[in-house]
């Protein structure tokens, strides 16, 4: 039996957060965050931990419906310094003055989120990792307090997962602080459950990549349990990531959770409508598997048991056979008014062809018959299908989204896509290696043509990622 990778004699081993040496570039943003650490209590950290942003290349809205999804984690990240407190308080400070210093005991954290335009505070994202970091540490290895100073170079509310980095950086701190290891695969779980507590009800994507995240590979990232497999991409395609100037906070709107609970509601009136115990039904995964079919028939079921109107919940009440009160007692629901209309089959027929579009993406990648450029080629054609589909049938993009793909798509790229959840932030394009250059440069100059807003960079607004190292931990 072989010993190679994370199997030992066949076993498989969990891996572990690695605690590593920063290279000179890491080197000298840890300086300065320790620097900024000093000035606030006048100790220098013990350790820090660093959490990456991700790009998801496809398989968007279907990682809270079972699915795999496609991401890489990207360079820029999430840094915190970290040092054990005795006065048993989280002291939180952040080298960016627009996120302001807080501080609260340990044992009275209060993430009661409030409505807002801009969303949640900031310090709300850290608490609830620390909070869900508290819960499964053994009692013996509590922490007193915690000093910790953040600095974060991920857009925030853009599509590139800025939350779910800072969420991650606070379990794994915590965890680490109160001196005890949990393998990265428990991490990723804690901190997607931890996030929740936002009021996002998310899939678990962001936080798996985070932890699991490779440099030099894509993952597939699977759910129940969370596992990433590495995707060798084509050696010729670059992925190039843009910002669409339009920001979007998720937890500001309900937006996020009308799409979750419009694709839980299709799964459970298909399985209704077809004779299966629809009150175990959760996800769209769900329903297709207790048929037992495969994603191809799903659409043709969608189309056979769903209609194109929109759902009122008296319909979808009057099809489980349960009042409309028991309906608004799922907790997803009761954030909406009686008044709220229900996409459900316009959202399955996307959730199922994503699924299908990410099993296609994979096979390409890693198929050695097809030509390079002919590959990516293909990745292309299957991002751009994706946009689309966000596009019209999830209804997640944004007109300043849209424009980009455009953009992008007239300036070279084999094709493109938002990224994330949308409703603004960034889209991803692929490129062939040899036209980077050329594809950057005409894209920027778009750009500018076009006008950029207060508060951003031309060199911030279009730039070249590749796999980068998931979360790791630092000395100095
Ligand atoms: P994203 O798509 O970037 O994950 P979200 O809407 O999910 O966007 O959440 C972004 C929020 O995370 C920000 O509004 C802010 O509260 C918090 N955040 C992100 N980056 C930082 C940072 N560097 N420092 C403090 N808070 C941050
Ligand atoms: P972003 O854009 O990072 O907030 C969200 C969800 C993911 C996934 C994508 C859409 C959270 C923390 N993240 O990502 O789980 O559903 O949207 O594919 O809720
Ligand atoms: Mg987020």
């Amino acid at each position: 039996m072989s010993c190679s990778g994370n199997k030992c004699c066949g076993v498989e081993v969990e891996e572990h957060v690695p605690i590593l040496q920063p290279d000179e570039k890491l080197l000298k943003r840890l300086n300065t965050l320790a620097n900024h650490f000093q000035s606030k209590y006048s100790i220098q950290p013990s350790f820090f931990v660093r959490v990456p942003g991700r790009v998801n290349l496809i398989g968007e809205h279907i990682d809270y419906c079972g699915y795999p999804v496609c991401p890489m984690a990207i360079e820029q990240d999430v840094l915190v310094a970290v040092a054990p407190s005795k006065d048993n308080d989280i002291h939180l400070t952040n080298v960016d003055p627009k996120y302001i210093d807080f501080r609260c005991k340990i044992e009275n954290i209060n993430i009661c989120i409030e409505d807002t335009n801009d969303g949640p505070d900031w310090y709300k994202y850290f608490l609830c990792g620390v909070k869900g970091a508290l819960e499964v540490i053994p009692e013996e290895c509590l922490p007193g307090g915690i000093l910790a100073a953040v600095w974060g170079n991920i857009p925030p509310n853009s599509g590139l997962s800025s939350s779910s980095a800072l969420v991650s950086a606070a379990v794994l701190l915590t965890v680490h602080v109160s001196q005890h290891q949990l393998p990265k695969r428990k991490l990723a779980t804690i901190s997607a459950s931890a996030e929740s507590c936002i009021g996002t009800q998310g899939g678990g994507m962001d936080q798996a990549i985070a932890f699991l995240g490779k440099a030099g590979t894509a993952m597939l990232i699977e759910f129940n349990p969370v596992r990433g497999t590495d995707i060798t991409l084509p050696e010729t395609a670059v992925f190039v990531i843009a910002h669409s100037q339009a920001c979007h906070n998720k937890a500001s709107t309900t937006d996020f959770n009308l799409r979750v609970a419009e694709c839980r509601l299709a799964a459970q009136m298909i399985a209704k409508k077809r004779n299966k115990p629809w009150e175990r039904v959760q996800r769209l995964i769900d329903v297709q598997e207790s048929l037992g079919v495969s994603l191809d028939e799903m659409v043709s079921v969608v189309t056979t048991e769903l209609h194109e109107e929109p759902y009122t919940m008296s319909e979808i009440s009057r099809n489980l056979g349960i009042t409309k009160e028991k309906l608004k007692e799922i907790p997803l629901l009761r954030s909406f008014r009686d008044s709220q209309m229900f996409k459900l089959k316009q959202r399955a027929l996307h959730v199922y062809n994503e699924a299908a579009r990410v099993v296609e993406f994979r096979r390409t990648s890693v198929e050695n018959t097809i030509m390079e450029e002919e590959k990516v080629r293909q990745l292309g054609k299957l991002m751009s299908n994706s946009h689309a589909s966000l596009y019209e049938l999830y209804e997640c993009s944004h007109p300043s989204l849209d424009s980009l793909v455009d953009k992008a798509m007239a300036c070279g790229a084999l094709g493109a896509r938002l990224t994330g959840a949308g409703w603004g932030g960034c889209i991803v394009a692929i490129v062939t290696k040899d036209k980077v250059t050329e594809f950057v440069d005409a894209l920027k100059e778009e750009i500018v043509r076009c006008g950029i807003k207060d508060g951003f960079k031309l060199d911030d607004l279009v730039f070249p990622t590749k796999p980068n190292q998931g979360a790791a931990i630092y000395t100095i």
